[in-house]
């Protein structure tokens, strides 16, 4: 578990104007065309990692459609087209599922699972996975009986008050997470080195590692200054009208 996460590709989409309406716990006034700007911030970080990335068309029906990471994982070649939790957003599956099949062989999971990609924590060659108002039980057993046999090891854990797993903790590479600090103790994170994360930067607890990058968003030394003295270099994201609704870094790309 000691390598960088290499990842070739990352398929983004912009928000849209119905961006607007995206879920939040606590919503807040949107600026859509501020939130297009920073996504286009957020490709030039991308792109300077190594990335190739592909930018689809917004998805006016959707308004969390942005949140790429979360309707479908790729994990050793394998496509997994997931059933989101969120009723709202039940239909993205179906906007990624035929650009998936035509690169990877592709499993979908199926009722009464759901799960987001949000919800798992990709350590290379092994999962962990949230269990969340999102992600529930039978959708991480459908996960795990299609990858155990592949000899991905799948593990399972409760989120507590977050939205996301990932919203918690993020793996960056090198054995190394970002977690926040009341997320920090727990037994299944026991063996990783980790960048601890103080509530008042709790945001940056999701970081996106690529190669020997991280990106943050924006106005976060303290876990910028972490990062770095593990060796990474931090691209910076303004991410304001992502955090409003309840995204980060990870959230707006699927990787592979
Ligand atoms: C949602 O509530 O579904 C979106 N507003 C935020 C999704 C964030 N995605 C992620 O953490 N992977």
């Amino acid at each position: 578990m000691d390598a960088l996460n290499l990842f070739s590709q990352a398929l983004v989409r912009p928000p849209g104007a119905s961006y607007a309406n995206a879920l939040a716990e606590q919503p807040q006034p949107i600026d859509v065309a501020l939130a297009q700007k920073q996504h286009a911030e957020y490709v030039a970080a991308l792109r300077e990692t190594g990335v190739r990335v592909e930018i689809l068309d917004a998805a006016e029906k959707f308004p969390d459609a942005c949140f790429m990471q979360d309707p479908a994982l790729v994990i050793n070649g394998l496509a997994i087209l997931n059933r989101m939790g969120a009723p709202s957003r039940v239909g993205e599956t179906d906007l990624v599922a035929d650009i998936l099949r035509a690169r990877f062989e592709t499993h979908a999971l199926t009722a009464p699972a759901s799960l987001e990609g949000g919800d798992v924590l990709n350590c290379g060659d092994r999962l962990i996975v949230g269990v969340s108002a999102r992600t529930n039980q039978e959708g991480i057993a459908q996960l795990r009986a299609v990858l155990e046999p592949r000899g991905i090891r799948v593990d399972a854990t409760p989120v507590g008050n977050f939205l996301h797993l990932l919203t918690a903790v993020t793996y960056v590479g090198q054995g190394i997470i970002v977690v926040h600090e009341d997320f920090a103790a727990h037994p299944l994170l026991r063996a990783f080195d980790k960048v601890r994360v103080s509530r008042d930067e709790a945001y940056a607890a999701n970081a996106l590692g690529i190669g020997k990058y991280v990106i943050l968003p924006a106005g976060f030394p303290n876990t910028a200054a972490q990062i770095r003295a593990k060796g990474f270099e931090v691209l910076q994201a303004p991410m304001s009208e992502f955090y409003k609704a309840d995204g980060g870094v990870s959230c707006l790309s699927l990787l592979w």
